[in-house]
């Protein structure tokens, strides 16, 4: 077996410099010094896994932390059988499966979209995580570089597996000892990488990375052990590995042979004219569907909203409050939740979710302060079929983890739900860095997400349950503040809507959030003035119900957005862009301008920084002038 498996892994760093060499771009360096890694998983007997079924819940999972190093994943899984070898060769081109970076989307047997390093051992412990919740007995590996290992989120996952006793996750570190800007020692020494995970409370072990046999055993022993504790496996190896003038070369990091240097490349590696594979064309990328988010929204029948009745109004509730209850509802009703948060359980009302059952104490993840590990591990669970929702302040919950949010949540499309709390000035006192007011900007810049921003406690539990029942990501802006209920218990709410609150001749008032009050407060001033303005609440700022904004604007001829927000970016900008491109028209923002917040009480806030209601009403008194 284990000439055979040497046979093997030297086909895979054939096929490695072949489609390196056809693409001109990619990294051969970290393909190559995981050859044998790969091999011992896919060949060894090692994963349980049948390509002819990829998605087959008995087999064990694989993360290629370690993103760039896609070729010699498609180089494993072509060869396994996920797909004809012959489509190595449209590595990179337009129009092919094999993206430069794993798409879990695409591609058979690639089990998390990876690319951003750091994060897929987060992947992994979500992944583990899962599994368990089920019953399974699966493992899951993952594979980093020893540079990776730079990245405080590795150490964020460690600990956390390590505190959830994940002992059905293996990590392994390809320590080749280099990275792009030179020695791994050089650059910012991640040191003594078996002691360091050992110390973080893992059963670690060092291994050569280059003998496949030892890999074998030493990865189905790490499979077979359920000790409670996680495992990590150190191979040593070599960058470049097999290919005399790449190895240990830093420079043949991200760079593809030339043609007479593939031709060295396979004579060291002694291909054989049989292993040569001819040039292949990717079939034409599908062309581009027209993102039709507005088109649904205008289809959808106008209804009107139940107002919560007078002595409901007068009770004030955060949109935070019906949060956790709204999870424990889900479940109860057979929606596969999982909860995840970052040491504020109770404020985000998360810790409600875990308190209802002990069974669902067991589908709950404190990761501690490791916004970035949380979204990771919801991914990771998000890709067990789990519908996961985070929590933590808007702040952190979306800044902090942004790159996750971007990269692995959206990327891959998965259904996990950032539902943060705390979001904009009405934090108050805790002053400037924790107002998050650029969330909403970031999360409606990125493709899959959806945006909801309820106005009252009944649409924050409308929005949790909304985003529950629409597969993908969807963020959801919930705050600090008490406010007054806007909404009766059984108003429906629907993605993609917007609601007229009031109807109005002279102005229209787009809102969301805490500025829908304002704007009801405004409009009660206005009216006193003989002023008749239409209040809109955006719900659903993406996607942005344009049809109903714009049919409102064209009656009015001038529209005023008001959010508790940044007016770059946020829902003034999508207002704007609605408008521009339909029906132009003046506008005028209300907003934060451009600015961090400052400590102070809400109300205080609101007035100083022009997010009150008199600042609607000057607001729409201007842009009435400019008609
Ligand atoms: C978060 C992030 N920062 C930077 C990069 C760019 N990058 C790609 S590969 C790489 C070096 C990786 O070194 P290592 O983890 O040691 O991988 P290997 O040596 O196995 O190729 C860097 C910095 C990235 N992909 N992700
Ligand atoms: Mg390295």
């Amino acid at each position: 077996m284990a000439d055979n498996l040497i046979k093997i892994a030297n086909d895979l760093r054939i096929d490695i410099v072949q489609m390196l060499a056809e693409a001109g771009s990619g990294h051969p360096g970290g393909s190559l010094s995981s050859a044998d890694i790969l091999t011992a998983l896919y060949f060894g007997g090692v994963l349980e896994h049948d390509p002819a079924h990829p998605a087959s819940p008995e087999r064990d999972r694989f993360v290629l932390a370690k993103g760039h190093a896609a070729p010699a994943l498609y180089a494993a899984l072509a060869n396994a059988g996920y797909f004809p070898r012959e489509e190595l060769m449209t590595l990179r081109k337009l129009g092919a499966r094999l993206q430069g970076h794993p798409d879990c989307k695409l591609v058979p047997g690639v089990e998390a979209s990876t690319g951003s390093l750091g994060q897929g051992l987060s992947i992994a412990c979500g992944l583990a995580a899962g599994l368990r919740i089920d019953g399974s007995d699966r493992a899951v590996f993952a594979l980093l570089g020893d540079g990776e290992c730079q990245e405080g989120q590795v150490w964020e996952a460690a600990m956390f597996a390590a505190h959830n006793g994940l002992d059905n996750l293996v990590a392994i570190v390809d320590r080749n000892h280099l990275q792009i800007d030179g020695n791994t020692a050089d650059v910012c020494d991640p040191g003594d990488l078996h002691g360091k995970f050992a110390a973080f409370g893992w059963d670690a072990v060092v291994v050569d990375g280059h003998d496949v046999s030892a890999l074998v055993e030493v990865l189905g022993a790490c499979k077979a052990n359920r000790s409670g504790k996680p495992h990590a496996v150190i191979a040593e190896t070599v960058k470049g590995k097999g290919v005399s003038f790449m190895e240990n070369q830093a420079g043949w990091h991200g760079k593809a042979p030339k043609p007479e240097e593939l031709a060295r490349a396979l004579q060291d590696l002694g291909a054989s004219a049989d292993r040569i594979l001819a040039p292949m064309k990717p079939d034409a990328p599908a062309p581009l569907a027209v993102q039709a988010e507005s088109a649904a929204a205008s289809a959808a029948a106008a209804k009107l909203p139940k107002f919560a009745d007078a002595e409901t109004a007068a009770q004030k509730k955060a949109t935070r409050a019906g949060y956790g209850d709204t999870l424990v509802a889900l479940a109860d009703e057979g929606v596969p939740i999982v909860a995840l948060d970052a040491d504020l359980s109770g404020s985000t009302t998360t810790g409600k979710f875990a308190a209802a059952k002990p069974e669902y104490a067991q589908r709950f993840f404190n990761a501690g302060i490791a916004e970035q590990n949380m979204v990771g591990v919801a991914a990771g669970l998000a890709l067990s079929g789990k519908v996961a929702f985070t929590g933590s302040f808007a702040v952190f919950g979306t800044g902090r983890a942004y790159d996750q949010i971007r990269n692995t949540v959206c990327y891959a499309n998965l259904n996990v739900k950032i539902a943060p709390t705390h979001a904009g000035i009405s934090v108050g006192p805790d002053g400037g860095s924790h107002q998050m007011l650029e969330d909403m900007t970031l999360m409606r810049g990125l493709p899959n997400m959806r945006v909801l921003v309820p106005a009252d406690y009944e649409a924050a539990k409308a929005a949790i349950r909304i985003a529950a029942e629409t597969p993908g990501p969807v963020y959801v802006r919930m705050g600090r503040e008490s406010v007054p209920q806007v909404y009766a218990s059984d108003m429906a709410f629907e993605l993609g809507r917007a609601y007229v609150l009031r109807e109005g001749s002279d102005a229209t008032v787009v809102a969301c959030g805490l500025e829908v009050k304002e704007a009801l407060e405004a409009a009660d001033i206005l009216s006193k003035q003989g002023i008749s303005i239409e209040i809109i609440d955006a719900f659903s700022v993406k996607p942005l119900d344009s049809a109903t904004i714009c049919a409102s604007a064209r009656k009015t001829g001038c529209v005023v957005t008001a959010e508790e927000h940044s007016v770059v970016g946020g829902l003034g900008s999508a207002v704007a862009e609605a408008l521009a491109t339909t029906c132009p028209m003046p506008i005028e923002f209300v907003g934060m301008d451009d600015r961090f917040g400052k400590s102070g009480a809400y109300k205080e806030l609101a007035e100083y920084f022009h997010m009150d209601a008199t600042a609607i009403v000057e607001a729409v008194k201007r842009v009435i002038a400019r008609k």
